[in-house]
């Protein structure tokens, strides 16, 4: 017999449109409290709450389907002090060396500086990866396509599934990154993408004035 490829979209559903409009708008409602957050709580987060926000990310579309993605989440006390050592001695630097006098500017509303306490006292750093390339069975080299699209996706749906959820996130990218492949031990092929802190926010937490643009900023119909 041969092997089924293609299968009926069983799991679509077709809502009437009046739903439809109701889920968009309370979709949006839900989406635009979220805000990033850079003082966290050191309360306890259950893992199984990460597990399923990790599944709704690896349902991400990616290129020809290859999931050019690995997670790692890190909760041990150690490790995260680990990764706030490394990260605070490259931050130093650019505050006080790499940043450009432009790039100062832009961040000054945020208040950003080389002190990331968030490291070590949220739950969760989830240290998003991006497999440049992956290895057929053989162990060859196999090509990965659309690596930086597919990992942004899943990325952004996992920030998504955790806001759903009731957590707060920090997407934080260091200079450089490549130290947390050296802490996590993940193989070269492997690149940093994204740390993604989670957890609550304190109940001091602060977040800038900030706005966001309108529709009509962002979008045209044609
Ligand atoms: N990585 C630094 C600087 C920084 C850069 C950008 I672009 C931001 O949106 C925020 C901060 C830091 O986290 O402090």
């Amino acid at each position: 017999m041969t092997e089924k490829t293609s299968l009926p979209l069983t799991d679509y559903y077709k809502f009437p449109e009046t739903e439809m409009k109701r889920r968009a708008s309370e979709f949006y409602a839900e989406m635009k409290r979220r805000r990033t957050v850079r003082e966290f709580s050191d309360q306890p987060v259950d893992r199984s709450i990460i597990e399923d926000c990790l599944r709704t990310a690896s349902t991400a579309p990616s290129g020809a389907n290859q999931q050019p993605w690995s997670f790692v989440v890190v909760s041990d006390l150690a490790v995260k002090r680990q990764i706030r050592e490394a990260a605070e001695k490259i931050e130093n630097e650019f505050y006080t060396k790499a940043a450009t006098e432009k790039w100062r500017d832009a961040l000054k509303h945020l208040k950003t500086g080389p002190s990331k306490p968030f490291l070590d006292t949220a739950p969760y750093l989830i240290v998003i990866f991006s497999q440049l390339h992956g290895f057929s069975a053989d162990g060859k080299k196999m090509k990965h396509y659309y690596v930086t699209e597919s990992v942004g996706i899943a990325t952004g749906m996992l920030i998504t599934a955790l806001h759903h959820a009731g957590l707060a996130t920090l997407t934080y990218t260091p200079a450089n990154m490549r130290f947390l492949n050296k802490i996590l031990s993940r193989p070269l092929n492997e690149k940093p993408f994204m740390l993604l802190v989670a957890g609550y926010p304190s109940k001091t937490a602060l977040v800038p004035t900030i706005q966001k643009k309108t529709l009509e900023d962002i979008a045209v119909f044609i």
